[in-house]
């Protein structure tokens, strides 16, 4: 009998989310609690930390639950390591849902860096007009470049005073290539700072800059530890399926 823990938190795990309700397959979705009215879920949901890899590990051994997937989004880092830990205590399964990273594309003009820190450094010294596409959580390091003219786009709107003066859009996607376009033109942006995210729910700002021939710094994507690995809902399906059939 499968009893499926979905962390989840993207685009991807809604889509998964629905597929398993629809295979009335038991499992509870588990948000991190970072904003304030995530999505609603057909699948019963647990909202907030499990209190590190030892309160997951206690947490799927409480629950009885027979399958993790770690559907949550490349830079969710944390919750993956935490989560292969957890499930090698526990000797529970582990899939990830993991979409593949964006490649550029003729025209896309990326400078590619490893991490927020270097991205700060990729700034131009010369004020500009940047659009800091990577949330709320990690733009303090910006405040070490307060010459240029930044715009930041939250999920919520921002509860605390922010590091360094900048315009604030509250949206939370998926976006679409006419909005980006018209807000990148309405305001402006000349360089736009993005995380390497991968699926669609983000990429237009991506094919935005590329037609309007801005340049992005591309944070690429955080090492996580070898874990089974899939990209599709399907594939997660069929694991599922398959230990189904097996636990029948
Ligand atoms: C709480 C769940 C859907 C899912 C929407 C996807 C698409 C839009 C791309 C930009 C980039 C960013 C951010 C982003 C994307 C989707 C998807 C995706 C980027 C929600 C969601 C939760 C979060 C958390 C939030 C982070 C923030 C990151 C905004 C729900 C809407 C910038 C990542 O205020 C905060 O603390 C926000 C925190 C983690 C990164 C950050 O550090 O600020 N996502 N995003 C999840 C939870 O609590 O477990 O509220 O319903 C999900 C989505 N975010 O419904 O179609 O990729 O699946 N999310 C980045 O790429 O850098 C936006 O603006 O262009
Ligand atoms: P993170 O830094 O990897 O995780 C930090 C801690 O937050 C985890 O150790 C865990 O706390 C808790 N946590 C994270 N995701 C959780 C989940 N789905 N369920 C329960 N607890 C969770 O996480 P993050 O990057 O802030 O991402 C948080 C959520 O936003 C995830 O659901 C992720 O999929 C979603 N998201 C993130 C991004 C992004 O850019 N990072 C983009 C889109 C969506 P404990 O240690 O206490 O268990």
């Amino acid at each position: 009998m499968i009893r499926a823990l979905v962390l989840g938190g993207t685009a991807d795990a809604s889509l998964l989310a629905a597929e398993i309700a629809r295979a009335g397959i038991e499992a509870i979705y588990s948000y991190g609690g970072r904003t304030r009215a995530p999505t609603d879920q057909p699948l019963p949901t647990r909202i907030g930390g499990f209190g590190g890899a030892n309160g997951l590990a206690d947490y799927i051994r409480r629950e009885a639950i027979t399958h993790v997937i770690d559907a949550t989004h490349p830079f969710a880092a944390e919750m993956s390591r935490n989560a292969v830990a957890a499930c090698a205590k526990a000797g529970t399964p582990l899939i990830a849902l993991e979409r593949a990273p964006w490649t550029k594309a003729p025209g896309d003009n990326w400078i590619e860096v490893s991490n927020v820190n270097t991205a700060v450094a990729a700034l131009p010294e010369a004020s500009a007009n940047v659009f800091l596409a990577i949330g709320r959580q990690h733009i303090a390091p910006f405040a070490n470049k307060p010459q240029h003219t930044y715009t930041l786009r939250f999920v919520d709107p921002p509860e605390a005073l922010l590091p360094f003066a900048a315009d604030v859009i509250v949206s939370r996607g998926p976006f679409t290539l006419d909005g980006e376009l018209q807000m990148m033109r309405t305001r402006g942006i000349a360089l736009i700072v993005a995380r390497n995210s991968g699926g669609d729910g983000a990429r237009a700002k991506i094919d935005a800059a590329r037609m309007l021939g801005l340049p992005v710094i591309m944070i690429s994507r955080p090492q996580l530890p070898e874990r089974l690995r899939v990209e599709s809902v399907a594939e997660i399906m069929q694991w599922l399926g398959h230990s189904a059939r097996l636990g029948a």
